[in-house]
């Protein structure tokens, strides 16, 4: 945990008691405060109570005295309208912030030399794979790197700050929103594609916000930018002012002149201006397909901007072990290699994943987002047979119906062993069982690591390696 002294001795209101509101609440404490937090959950409520942490209902406290309101990044901050709670901050002319905003403040309070590392990265897509990423690639090149953010470890979390450290934060436009004063060494912003747009009030909101990474940015900064689509390619090409941070192209579709590419499965380094054919990401088993290519590129213009040598961070991309539910290989039976990929809960995150095999035992379906499937119908081509599993099952039949193989499996289990079967029936050269529902899990998961999870063990168990389920009893 990351002790934050700036309110030592002052009041400090706390809304959210989830991953970030309970590590802000304990960092507070921990630096003297005095806390005062609430959550709408009962249940969160009474974890933070347990920890220690004293929860009250802020809609009864005398607002005058709170130095700062410390807001989770999901609860609404502007749009569609700023939480009941955020006005009267603001009424009240109490400072809204939020985690990211408390460790930068407390970086920057430290002396220039004691100051650790601080490499952000944003985007539509991708950010936790290339936060990953460049976490794996400075941990194996021995550099002591903390890893956190949006990624699932509260800021605020991390371990306490170190001149030595770098700290590696994935950052959500929410975050962004809620940090003024984040001064990153090294920048990223990966990509841009309409997402979360109601909590920013449009598209050139959202913008808006992801562009704040690069907030205090001065001249001895690096700003990697994706050059693949539009939007950021125009933020790439109009940051060259003076006193501006280096800007650094990154493409998975183009060679540069001056940047860094990763085309014909071959990264390519011209930051210097001179081409240099850095490594073959065929050998990174973890990072398949364009968008991840796209990742490692952003990855080592990040770690070469820290002065890693091109052989340590190949080394690096190289031995990545993956995220877990991201297009994450869970075994390999006679040869057919079943891949995780539970995160994608849109039809834009299946499009990843089916774009990156020729041909692909498919399991598709669960609580569908409005779009459906399909958005995917240029891809149904390489989908060997489609399984069908939960609610959206009867949707789902309508849209690939003439175009695509279907089972109807309702289960996640019937799904894949009748995926499996098939999959050893067809004799396909690189047989693939692809789990990228394009839906949410709720129908019949916690969430999408539940789901993810229950594959592993199925697929586990289909391989032999794990016990079959003990029978139901009474
Ligand atoms: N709450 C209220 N009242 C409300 C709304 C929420 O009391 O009106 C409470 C909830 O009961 C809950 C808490 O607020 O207890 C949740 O706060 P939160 O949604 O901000 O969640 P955290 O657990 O703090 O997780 C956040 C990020 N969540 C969001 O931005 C929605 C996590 O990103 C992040 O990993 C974590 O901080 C640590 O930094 C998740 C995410 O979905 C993965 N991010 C979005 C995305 O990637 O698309 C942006």
């Amino acid at each position: 945990m990351i002790p934050i002294t700036e309110y030592a001795g002052r009041d400090v209101a706390i809304y959210g008691l989830g991953r970030t509101g309970l590590a802000a609440a304990k960092a507070l404490q921990a630096g003297g405060a005095r806390v005062f937090a609430w959550d709408d959950g009962d249940m969160a409520r009474a974890t933070a109570e347990a920890q220690g942490i004293n929860v009250t209902d802020l809609n009864k406290r005398d607002w005058q005295k709170f130095a700062a309101l410390v807001l989770s990044p999901g609860i609404p901050f502007k749009f569609p309208q700023p939480h009941r709670l955020v006005r009267l901050a603001e009424t009240m002319g109490v400072p809204v912030v939020g985690d990211t905003e408390l460790f930068a403040r407390a970086v920057q309070a430290l002396p220039e030399k004691g100051r650790p590392k601080v490499i952000g990265i944003t985007g539509t897509n991708g950010k936790s794979t290339t936060t990953a990423l460049i976490g794996h690639i400075l941990k194996e090149a021995g550099i002591d790197a903390r890893v956190g953010g949006n990624i699932g470890t509260g800021v605020l979390d991390m371990q306490p700050l170190n001149a030595n450290a770098v700290y590696v934060l994935e950052l959500s436009s929410y975050q962004l929103d809620l940090t003024s004063s984040l001064k990153c060494d090294v920048a990223l912003f990966l990509n841009i594609s309409p997402d979360h747009l109601d909590r920013h009030g449009g598209m050139d909101g959202y913008i808006a916000a992801k562009k704040r990474i690069f907030r205090n940015q001065d001249a001895r900064d690096v700003a990697v930018v994706g050059i693949d689509d539009p939007v950021t390619q125009s933020i790439a090409m109009g940051r060259k002012r003076p006193g501006e941070a280096r800007v650094v192209p990154i493409s998975a579709e183009f060679g540069l002149a001056r940047g860094v590419s990763a085309v014909g499965g071959y990264l390519h380094d011209s930051v210097g201006g001179q081409a240099l054919r850095v490594g073959d990401l065929a050998m990174a088993d973890a990072l398949p397909g364009r968008h991840n290519h796209q990742n490692a590129a952003a990855a080592y213009a990040a770690c070469a901007a820290l002065g890693l040598s091109p052989g340590r961070i190949m080394a690096g991309i190289r031995s990545f072990p993956g995220l877990a539910h991201r297009m994450e290989k869970v075994g390999e039976i006679d040869g057919i290699r079943f891949i995780n990929d539970s995160k994608a809960t849109n039809a834009q995150a299946a499009e990843q994943a089916l774009k990156t095999f020729p041909k692909v035992h498919w399991i598709v379906g669960g609580k569908s987002k409005a779009e459906g499937i399909a958005p995917l119908e240029p891809f149904f081509d390489r989908v060997e047979t489609a399984y069908l599993i939960g609610e959206s099952s009867a949707d789902f039949a309508k849209t690939l119906d003439g175009k695509v193989k279907v089972q109807q499996c309702g289960t996640l289990e019937a799904a894949t062993s009748a995926a499996y079967e098939e999959a050893r029936k067809a004799g396909d050269s690189a047989p693939v069982v692809l789990l990228s529902p394009a839906c949410a899990s709720f129908d019949q998961f916690k969430d999408f690591e539940a789901r993810g999870d229950a594959f592993r063990e199925i697929v586990k168990r289909l391989a032999g390696e794990a016990e079959p389920p003990k029978a139901a009893t009474g």
